[in-house]
């Protein structure tokens, strides 16, 4: 992508209303827009960032077994009804009217839906276990929207939902949950904590909330430090072993984990000294198993092997995409600006012209644009005739991992620098040795 027809619109000052640094870098970098009040539009580079996450909680729910589709945003109230929610989720439910003045509301997540679609499809316990997720808005009128799209009122939510004949094989489908879950947001270079959590308002009797710790995060939380130490699920992990999984969920909830609302004191202080962190967490994503909450409110029924019919056990996985990116900016970034890690980067590099229209420059600009866009790496070229030093500004505050440096000194001996945005180390080295570096 040339930098001088795209659209990244960069703010020269901070802007005022940013209360967190994630926010503020942000608008900064022009990744998100706000349209109303915790209603946000994301801009080019925004979303580039969104799809790459996106793409790796794809990636590892379709490994766990789900399966994706798409529901709507709105739904009929009647459906809501019939589970009891429409009058208990009171304000937070935005609710709309359409022509006919049928009751209809933007769903805030999507048990209901799901479980319609579930009675009406499927009939015997042969087709289960079924995990079906989408990636899709929600809308929730939070009494205080804040940080950007931390807590926004529209958001996206990644939300599975699975569907068991027992309640052995809803925890097996909760254990791939959880498993996936921890290389999720590993790969995304997070380390999220799994902490038992409160039910409401979605129900059941299991929970976890996924927590990255950071400073600015809104939730008190209090661990055990050895979570630090442990270690991911593999990608060759098997998520039909029922024994491995459960193994998996054994040993990250085997020290003690909580948030605020399940906080048990004489617990924590049964850690010894120096083990005991009690820090603030971003919650990055939340599982539920309810049991047959809504499968029986609903009718949601298998034949089983015995012939009889059977109301199925359920669970739901939330994870939010539009909280993840800031999440990973608290995580990541410096006094320059943001620090993308490889995996969720915008641009696989940045391929920096210090003299746009110096012929030596622009040629070798050009060659080493076409070789990376031919073996298929994303580069953002920066083309237009600002100033070298505002372009290594801008370079370092979108925090691509890694910029090419091209100069007319350097270029007459064939030579450019690459810069390791995370580091900050330089080096000088042949066009060729530099393409052949990023293509590693
Ligand atoms: N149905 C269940 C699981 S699918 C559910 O709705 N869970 S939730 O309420 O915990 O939300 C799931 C995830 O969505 C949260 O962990 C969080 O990452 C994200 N999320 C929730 N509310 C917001 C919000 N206002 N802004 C941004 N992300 C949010």
């Amino acid at each position: 992508m040339r930098l001088s027809r795209y659209f990244m619109p960069i703010l020269k000052e901070n802007p005022k209303e940013a209360e967190i640094v994630s926010h503020r870098l942000m608008l900064r970098t022009g990744m998100i827009r706000q349209q109303s009040q915790g209603i946000y539009s994301w801009l080019p580079l925004g979303k580039r960032v969104l799809d790459k996450v996106n793409r790796i909680i794809r990636e590892e729910q379709d490994r766990a077994g789900a399966i994706e589709l798409l529901m709507p945003t709105l739904q009929s109230a009647e459906l809501w009804q019939e589970s009891g929610r429409y009058d208990a989720y009171g304000k937070e439910m935005l609710r709309i009217k359409d022509r006919q003045e049928r009751p209809m509301l933007y769903g805030p997540t999507n048990e209901e839906m799901v479980t319609d679609i579930f009675r009406s499809t499927v009939k015997s316990y042969k087709s289960l276990p079924l995990n079906l997720y989408h990636i899709q808005l929600k809308f929730r009128d939070e009494i205080r929207p804040r940080f950007g799209t931390m807590r926004s009122r529209e958001f996206l939510m990644k939300d599975a939902y699975s569907f068991d004949l027992t309640r052995e094989g809803a925890e097996h489908s909760y254990n791939k949950m959880f498993a996936s879950y921890l290389r999720t947001f590993s790969r995304m270079g997070l380390r999220a904590i799994p902490m038992r959590a409160d039910t409401a308002p979605i129900g059941g009797h299991l929970s976890h909330e996924f927590i990255i710790l950071a400073d600015t995060g809104e939730s008190e939380v209090f661990c055990h430090r050895d979570f630090v130490n442990f270690d991911i699920p593999a990608a060759d992990t098997d998520f039909d072993d029922v024994a491995g999984l459960k193994a998996i969920f054994e040993k990250w909830t085997s020290v003690y984990a909580a948030t605020s609302e399940m906080h048990d004191e004489a617990a924590f202080d049964a850690i010894p000294d120096g083990e005991r962190l009690s820090a603030r967490g971003i919650e990055v994503g939340h599982i539920f198993y309810f049991g047959t909450k809504y499968s029986e409110a609903m009718g949601a029924k298998v034949q089983g092997p015995d012939g009889k019919e059977h109301i199925v056990h359920m669970g739901s996985y939330g994870i939010g995409p539009t909280r993840l990116v800031p999440a990973i900016i608290e995580a990541s970034h410096d006094e320059n600006g943001i620090i993308w890690p490889a995996s969720v980067a915008p641009f696989d590099a940045v391929l920096i012209n210090m003299k746009a229209g110096d012929e030596a420059c622009d040629k070798a600009c050009d060659s080493i644009y076409a070789a990376l866009a031919k073996a298929g790496k994303d580069v953002l070229y920066d083309d237009t005739d600002d100033r070298a030093g505002q372009k290594f500004a801008t370079a370092d505050l979108i925090g691509v991992p890694v910029q090419i440096i091209v100069g007319p000194r350097s270029v007459a001996s064939g030579e450019v620098e690459l810069k390791d945005r995370k580091t900050g180390h330089r080096e000088t080295m042949t066009i060729e040795a530099a393409i052949n570096k990023i293509l590693g």
